[in-house]
């Protein structure tokens, strides 16, 4: 899955997919700030996860434009031990909304390990605009409750495509599994194989020469037949 990891300066997005990645990551800075992007991945219960983490100031759109493209989820950053970054965290937040309307969200209140971190439901009275949306305390340097956060939004994310998730998982490896694809979601040719790129692009399934076939992943076959198995955690 792609996972956009935005919010406003210094949220702690950068630290969060390092924290996530365990240091496997690049992130394109100057003096500590980001200026074009974080980038890493994730092995989540065999699933890969690419987390692309945007630049936090404000004239960087261009750049969060182009990371947020075709993401599955969102990991909105904010600092919860910084009041003054609510009004950036607004723009920003109706920013990726723009962005990436429908896109599964999570609020990774961040920086709970800081003695004056405000707790979830002040952050939510402060932010009036998070409504609707699951706001989960974290801390991105001690790393606390980074797993849970990460895969309530990969449950999301996956529970949106559970219909297509079904049908991968049912007619993987069949020699006619494009085809049957289509007859059981209804779609065209172009629609179904734009879906198996997609997910090829994410590593979640492979496509054989000619488009006709295709193989989910085994150990990712589980998770798209059953995506609360990521909730259960091990
Ligand atoms: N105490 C504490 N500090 C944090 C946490 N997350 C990030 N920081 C610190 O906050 C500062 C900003 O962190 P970054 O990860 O660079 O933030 P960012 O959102 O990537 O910033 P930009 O890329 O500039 O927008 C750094 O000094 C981090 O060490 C956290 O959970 N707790
Ligand atoms: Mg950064």
């Amino acid at each position: 899955m792609k996972i956009v990891v935005t919010g406003p300066y210094a949220a702690g997005k950068s630290l969060l997919i390092h924290n996530i990645t365990k240091g496997a990551c690049i992130n394109i800075e100057r003096n500590g700030t980001t200026i074009a992007m974080d980038h890493g991945v994730a092995d989540v219960d065999g699933m890969s996860v690419f987390l692309f983490g945007t630049p936090g100031l404000l004239r960087f759109r261009t750049m969060r434009k182009i990371l947020s493209e075709g993401a599955d989820g969102i990991i909105f950053v904010v600092d919860s031990a910084d009041v003054e970054s609510d009004a950036r965290a607004k723009l920003f937040f109706r920013e990726i909304a723009f962005f990436l309307p429908g896109v599964p969200c999570v609020v990774a209140a961040n920086k709970q390990d800081l003695e004056n971190a405000r707790p979830v439901d002040t952050m939510r009275s402060d932010m009036r605009f998070l409504a609707g949306v699951p706001v989960i305390p974290c801390s991105a340097k001690t790393g606390q409750n980074v797993d849970s956060m990460l895969r309530t939004l990969l449950y999301l994310s996956m529970m949106q495509w559970s219909s297509v998730f079904a049908k991968f998982a049912e007619h993987s490896g069949k020699p006619d599994g494009l085809k049957q694809l289509m007859a059981d979601l209804n779609m065209g040719r172009a629609q179904a194989v734009g879906y198996l790129r997609r997910f090829e692009l994410r590593k979640l399934l492979d496509v054989q020469i000619g488009d006709e076939q295709f193989t989910v992943r085994d150990a990712v076959k589980p998770l798209m037949e059953n995506p609360v198995l990521l909730m259960r955690r091990t």
